[in-house]
């Protein structure tokens, strides 16, 4: 089964005052990411306006981190990227990534009733046979100004709505959707609608001095975990306790000698699954 975005029905939906209130779908792209950032870097100053959300039916090339791909089949996800213009100093930077993945985990659970987790730092889990499997990713990519302030940023996440068990791509961590998770066809605009909805009013919390990280933390599915910590970059590797986050929202890790270490940007296996 299908269902429809286009532009008109998204904005209709839409109950944000300025989240996606300007908006563009294309039905393929090579990666929404990358097509906002050359449209911020050919754009006038502050075009697109912040706000602005590219969504895009398929991408040719999808990406994760890294060298890492996303893939989903045509019409089966949910496939954006947001563009904010927030200002903000560089200790809150992945506070954009931390909102909207609680964003993302808070719409799930309240319109399926599955049980919904964040894996540090940047992946959406669901339990299905009780084992967590990854649902949605995000992609935070974004630039300073003089100041060391946050001058625009891109979030990108592709949520898997109703990719069907057998098309799931492969996954370093299992994949799954929504659809295969639940048993049931998930309509995309509801679920976007409510998702925009919540991500405009965590980000305006910010605004308002509420910081997301309480929340975030809470739903964070690796501490109190063993974890095995790998920087792909470099092939070195940790283990140790995952013992909690920092206001930033690094991982704090214990390891067995005792020393904590502040994990900034790695890949984190929980050495239980
Ligand atoms: C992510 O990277 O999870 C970030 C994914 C961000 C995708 C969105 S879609 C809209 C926007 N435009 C883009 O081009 N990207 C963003 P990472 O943590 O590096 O995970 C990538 C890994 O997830 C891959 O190497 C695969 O193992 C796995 N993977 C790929 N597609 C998947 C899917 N649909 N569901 C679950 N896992 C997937």
């Amino acid at each position: 089964m299908m269902d429809n975005l286009s532009a008109t029905a998204v904005t209709q939906s839409l109950t944000t005052r300025w989240l996606g209130q300007t908006c563009q779908m294309l039905p393929e792209v090579d990666s929404t990411n990358d097509l906002l950032k050359t449209m911020i870097r050919q754009g006038k100053p502050d075009e697109p306006p912040a706000g602005f959300v590219l969504l895009a039916e398929y991408q040719r090339q999808g990406r994760g981190r890294l060298t890492r791909r996303w893939e989903a089949p045509p019409g089966s996800s949910l496939l954006l990227s947001m563009l904010f213009r927030p200002h903000w100093p560089a200790e809150q930077m992945n506070w954009l990534t931390m909102l909207v993945s609680l964003a993302a985990a808070e719409t799930i659970a309240a319109s399926t009733g599955l049980a919904v987790g964040i894996k540090w730092p940047n992946d959406v889990m669901v339990r299905q046979a009780g084992v967590w499997h990854k649902v949605s990713g995000i992609l935070q990519e974004g630039e300073f100004d003089a100041d060391g302030r946050l001058q625009w940023a891109i979030v990108g996440i592709g949520i898997n709505v109703n990719i069907p068990a057998n098309q799931l791509p492969e996954g370093i961590t299992p994949p799954t959707s929504l659809l295969a998770a639940s048993g049931q066809f998930v309509p995309r605009l509801p679920l976007l609608a409510a998702f925009l909805g919540r991500v405009e009013a965590l980000y305006d919390g910010v605004g308002n001095g509420r910081s997301p990280h309480a929340a975030w933390q809470e739903r964070l599915i690796t501490l109190g975990q063993p974890v095995q910590v790998s920087y792909p970059q470099t092939n070195r590797s940790l283990q140790g306790m995952a013992e909690g986050t920092d206001a930033a929202g690094h991982l704090l890790v214990r390891d067995a000698a005792g020393q904590q270490h502040t994990i900034t940007a790695a890949d984190v296996t929980l050495r239980s699954n």
